[in-house]
């Protein structure tokens, strides 16, 4: 590494940042699984790894950033190609701690996420026009959408006798609706304006990251530790 981190450089600012906060967030969930009952320990794993694979991914993203001013695509993909499944399964898990949940509701989210993020790479890495990419990406993530306010999975928490896990499962819909939304955005004011706007997209990216994999955590947490009293 020959730059560091300049004052006048809120991107890497907003890297380094990110990077703590995952950094924290993983030990917090890590140490606070003793503290919840047995059947919502993998979650609070889950939420852990999810923050332990961004951190790391965060600190790489942060050395390209620095070093070269252009946006670390391919690690910023390798990292929500890992996390964003394990999220998914989040919502199989809390739903499996308290009911039977067939396979199915987490093959067909995982599809539409690697749908989704496969088509944003193809767009980001010039594989595709930026444009044309963006339409099958949407797609995707509204497919994922419709699966869970109207799927199979839905269907199972509407039928569920505990408060706990649908105050989670509505919190985590409205963060994959309302949350996820600033990454599309981040897209948008990135790509088409004409040319790529690296500093806005890799801002846009870094809060909604931030947003996304913490709070998303932290919600299950909430359920697990009010269920586990
Ligand atoms: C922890 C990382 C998360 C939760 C990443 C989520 C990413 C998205 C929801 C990305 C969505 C996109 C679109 C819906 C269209 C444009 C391309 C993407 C990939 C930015």
């Amino acid at each position: 590494m020959t730059n560091n981190l300049a004052a006048n450089d809120p991107v890497g600012i907003s890297f380094w940042l990110i990077s703590m906060a995952l950094v924290a967030a993983t030990a917090f969930f890590f140490v606070e699984r003793d503290r919840v009952a047995g059947k919502w320990k993998t979650s609070l794993t889950v939420s852990g790894l999810v923050t332990l694979i961004a951190a790391v991914h965060y600190f790489y993203m942060r050395d390209v950033w620095v070093e070269t001013g252009t946006s670390p695509t391919v690690f910023r993909y390798i990292d929500w190609l890992l996390t964003v499944p394990l999220l998914m399964i989040e919502f199989y898990l809390i739903l499996s701690a308290v009911a039977k949940v067939p396979a199915g509701v987490f093959w067909r989210l995982l599809i539409g996420s690697v749908a989704m993020l496969g088509f944003g790479y193809a767009g980001e890495s010039g594989m595709m026009d930026a444009k044309v990419a963006f339409v099958p990406s949407m797609l995707a993530w509204g497919y994922i959408i419709w699966e869970i306010f109207k799927g199979e999975a839905s269907q199972i928490n509407a039928g569920l006798a505990n408060a706990n896990v649908q105050k989670a499962y509505k919190t985590m819909t409205l963060l994959v609706t309302v949350g996820w939304s600033i990454y599309p955005l981040g897209y948008v004011f990135g790509y088409f304006g004409g040319g790529a706007d690296a500093v806005t997209l890799n801002v846009v990216y870094n809060i909604a990251d931030f947003w996304n994999k913490i709070a998303f955590g932290v919600v299950i947490w909430a359920a697990a530790v009010a269920d586990s009293e």
